[in-house]
C-alpha cells in the first residue's frame, strides 16, 4: 500500500456528505472518498487503497488532517506540477511525416496549444470538473479520442486511480446556453481551487454560441479548438484559450481533430497518427491520403459512430468506447458491413429522387428531398454528411461544377465543388436570402459547404428562392 501527502484541492459535493469526492494534489494527485468531512486547502496524509484503480471511487476511512495551506500554496505547488509534467511532453514530429504544410502549421499554433495544454493540466491534476464536447463527427470524435490518449497515459501516471472527465458529443454548431446551463448544472457540484473547464473540440464558431460566452465569463473557463472560420468582430478574449488555424494563416483544411490530437500530444506523449490520418479524410481535407486504406475505413466507421443509429450498440458516445471498436478487428468489420449496407440503401434511394436543374453558367444544380431515406427508421446516415458524400459522387461524375441540396424538416444542406466557388458565393448567397425571407431562423458555414435552418411549412418557398438565386429556371 502506497502512502502520499496531499492538499486538497477539490470537492465534489454529494447529497450525503459521506459520499464527497476529494482529489488532493501531492507528489500524484488522486481521488477519494473519505471517511471523514475535509475542507478546501486541507493538508492530508492518506494510504493509498489497494483498489484505488478499479472502477469505483476508493474510500479511505481515516486520512490524516495535518495542516492546512493558504491559497497561494496551493497554486504554486499546481504549478511546479504542471511545469514538470509539461516538461515530458514532446511536440509530435509526426506530423511533419504525415505532411509538410500542415508541420509549419502546427508549428505557428504552438505557443497558442502551449498555454491550452497548460490550463487543462492544471484542472486535471488538481481535480476541478471538466467536460469535452465534441463535434457528432469523424474530425471532432478523432479529436476527442487523441485527448483521451493522453489523458489515459496522463492519469495513469499522474493519479492514484481513478480521474473522472465528461465527455459530451454535442449536436448542432454553437456552444448555445441550454448546453451551458447542462455543464453549471454539473460544475454546481463542485468546490474547486481552479476554474470549471469546458474543452470544445470542432464547432461552435458562430454567433450563436454568444450569449453563452458572455455568461461563462469569470465562472468557468473555455479552451475552444475550432477550424471554423472565426466572423468578423468575433471576440476571443472572452475565451480563456482559442486555437484556430484561421488565425494562424492557414485555413480549415487543418481539421479540429488533427488539431485536438497536436494538443493532445503536447499534454502527454501518445499515439495520435492514426485519428490525424482518419480526421483528415473524415472532414474532406485537401490534406488527407484519400489512397491510405486504413483511414478512409476509420473515417466511415466513425461516419456511423457519431451518427443517430442504435445499430452501432454504443449507448454512451464516448471516445473511448470508439477507441474500443476501433481496435477489435471483428467488431470493426462487422459494423462496416452493417453501415454500408444502410448507406447503400439510401443511395439507392436518392438516385431515384434526385432532381436536377442547371443554373448560372451551367453548374449542375441537385436537389434531394431526404424524407425518404429517414423513413427507412436507420438513423444513418444522417442527412448532412449524406449531402457531402452525394455531393463527392455527383461532382466525380460531372468533374465539378456541381451543387447539391439536400433537405428534411426545416434544415437545408448545401455542398458545392471547389470550381465553382468564385461564382456561387454560398455565404454571401445564404445572407442576401435571410434578409429576404423572414421564413429562414438561421443560416451558416464556409466557401464549399453551408446549411439553412428555415420554418418547416415554407421549405418549398426558401427551396425556390434558392434555385431562383442559382440562376435555374422554374
Ligand atoms: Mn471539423
Amino acid at each position: 500500500m502506497a502512502s502520499l501527502q496531499g492538499i486538497v484541492s477539490s470537492i465534489k459535493s454529494m447529497p450525503d456528505p459521506r459520499e464527497n469526492v476529494y482529489t488532493i494534489i501531492g507528489g500524484k494527485s488522486a481521488q477519494f472518498m473519505s471517511g471523514t468531512l475535509l475542507a478546501l486547502g486541507d493538508v492530508v496524509a492518506i494510504d493509498v487503497p489497494a483498489d484505488a484503480n478499479g472502477p469505483s471511487v476508493p474510500m479511505v476511512t481515516s486520512p490524516k488532517i495535518m495542516d492546512a495551506v493558504p491559497i497561494n500554496e496551493i497554486d504554486s505547488h499546481l504549478s511546479k506540477r504542471v511545469a514538470a509534467v509539461s516538461a515530458g511532453a514532446r511536440w509530435p514530429s509526426s506530423i511533419g511525416a504525415l505532411n509538410e504544410a500542415m508541420a509549419s502549421c502546427a508549428e505557428s499554433m504552438r505557443g497558442a496549444l502551449h498555454d491550452c495544454a497548460a490550463i487543462f493540466l492544471r484542472a486535471l491534476l488538481s481535480g476541478s470538473p471538466i467536460v469535452v464536447r465534441f463535434h457528432n463527427d469523424g474530425d471532432g470524435a478523432c479529436g476527442a479520442m487523441g485527448v483521451q490518449a493522453s489523458l489515459s497515459r496522463l492519469i495513469n501516471e499522474e493519479f492514484f486511480g481513478q480521474r473522472q472527465v465528461m465527455w459530451r458529443m454535442h449536436k448542432g454548431v454553437s456552444y448555445s446556453e441550454d448546453s451551458l446551463n447542462d455543464d453549471l448544472a454539473h460544475f454546481s457540484q463542485f468546490e474547486s481551487f481552479t476554474r470549471p473547464l469546458v474543452l470544445i473540440i470542432d464547432f461552435g464558431t458562430t454567433q450563436e454560441s454568444d450569449a453563452a460566452l458572455v455568461r461563462a465569463a469569470g465562472v468557468i473557463d473555455i479552451l475552444w479548438i475550432d477550424h471554423h472560420p472565426p466572423y468578423q468582430d468575433f471576440d476571443r478574449a472572452r475565451v480563456k484559450c482559442y486555437v484556430n488555424p484561421w488565425d494562424h494563416g492557414c485555413g480549415s483544411d487543418f481539421t479540429a481533430g488533427a488539431l485536438a490530437c497536436v494538443f493532445a500530444r503536447s499534454m502527454h506523449e501518445c499515439d495520435v497518427d492514426d485519428f490525424i490520418r482518419a480526421s483528415l479524410v473524415s472532414d474532406y481535407s485537401s490534406y488527407a491520403d484519400r489512397t491510405d486504406a486504413k483511414a478512409m475505413e476509420t473515417a466511415a466507421l466513425l461516419d456511423f459512430l457519431t451518427s443517430g443509429s442504435r445499430a452501432h450498440g454504443i449507448s454512451s458516445p464516448t471516445p473511448q468506447a470508439f477507441i474500443d471498436v476501433l481496435s477489435d478487428q471483428d467488431r470493426r468489420a462487422e459494423l462496416l458491413a452493417t453501415a454500408r449496407g444502410m448507406l447503400d440503401e439510401a443511395f439507392s434511394i436518392a438516385m431515384g429522387d434526385l432532381k436536377h436543374y442547371t443554373g448560372t453558367a451551367g453548374i449542375d444544380v441537385y436537389a434531394l428531398s431526404f424524407e425518404r431515406i429517414a423513413e427507412l427508421g436507420n438513423g444513418y446516415p444522417m442527412p448532412g454528411r449524406f449531402s457531402s458524400r452525394l455531393q463527392e459522387l455527383l461532382e466525380a461524375k460531372n468533374r465539378g461544377k456541381t451543387l447539391t441540396m439536400v433537405y428534411q424538416g426545416s434544415y437545408i444542406s448545401i455542398r458545392m465543388s471547389r470550381d465553382i466557388a468564385g461564382s456561387v458565393n454560398l455565404q454571401g448567397m445564404i445572407s442576401r436570402l435571410k434578409y429576404a425571407s423572414e421564413y429562414i431562423e438561421s443560416g451558416g458555414g464556409h466557401n464549399e459547404a453551408g446549411s439553412i435552418k428555415v420554418s418547416k411549412e415554407h421549405m418549398d418557398h426558401v427551396l425556390r428562392l434558392l434555385l431562383a438565386e442559382l440562376g435555374v429556371r422554374q
